[in-house]
């Protein structure tokens, strides 16, 4: 099986490119991982978790939520961003300082300076939870990267190119690890193996990935 665990990386080493404009930091947020979650756990009281419906009708295995200005969303109209917490009629939580912060730090370590993500899309997946192969094509500034922040258990993510029958890599993303998905890497095809079955110090049975996300070049 063509599974590259790749090597631990200290959080100040040079991103390691694993694909043109894709980059992996390796335990970039380790040492902030304890606070990070404290301030995830405070969104999702005001933001519950939910298992979205696909525009096909079926039930998403990743429980989702949302913090900053916009919000991904998704039900039998399809998937889109949304300023407001369908579930509340109220805006999505704020982005928390420490988690924009975290995520501007990793994206200008990967060469893209000057993000301004919009949407930060909170995913947790307990044993079993998965997501298929899919683009991240929702998003209308496709110049801008998505930066994806990874806690708890561990996940296998598959990550294709732009062509979605092109053979996927597999990654082993852990606790702490950063990526930063720009330029050719921006519209590859990409998914997460189902969850093994673990404890995790921190989190337990659970993977908490984070997503932050520039939808619109000039909103607000
Ligand atoms: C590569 N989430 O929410 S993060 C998603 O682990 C999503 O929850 C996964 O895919 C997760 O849409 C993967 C890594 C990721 C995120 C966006 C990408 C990889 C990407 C966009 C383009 C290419
Ligand atoms: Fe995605």
């Amino acid at each position: 099986m063509d599974l590259f665990d790749n090597l631990p990386q200290p959080p100040d080493a040079t991103p390691t490119q694993i694909a043109p404009g894709a980059f992996l930091l390796r335990g970039f947020a380790l040492e902030k991982a304890p606070s990070l979650l404290q301030a995830i756990e405070a969104i999702l009281q005001q933001a519950p978790l939910r298992h979205m419906l696909t525009p096909g009708g079926h039930t998403m295995s990743v429980g989702m939520s949302n913090c900053g200005a916009l919000g991904w969303v998704s039900d039998t109209s399809g998937y889109r961003y949304s300023a407001r917490d369908p579930l509340s009629q109220l805006p999505w939580p704020c982005m928390p300082a420490c988690l924009l912060e975290l995520a501007q730090q990793a994206a200008t370590q990967a060469g893209y300076p000057q993000f301004q993500p919009q949407a930060c899309l909170i995913n947790q997946y307990t044993p079993g939870a998965k997501l298929s192969l899919h683009q991240d094509k929702d998003e209308k500034d496709l110049a801008s990267p998505i930066v994806s922040l990874s806690l708890g258990l561990p996940a296998v993510f598959l990550f294709g190119t732009p062509r979605r029958n092109d053979r996927p890599q597999r990654y082993r993303l852990a606790h702490g690890d950063v990526v930063v998905w720009g330029g050719p890497s921006r519209l590859a095809y990409h998914g997460v193996a189902p969850l093994g079955d673990d404890e995790h110090a921190l989190l337990g049975r659970r993977r908490i990935n984070l997503t932050f996300r520039r939808v619109y070049e000039n909103y607000p």
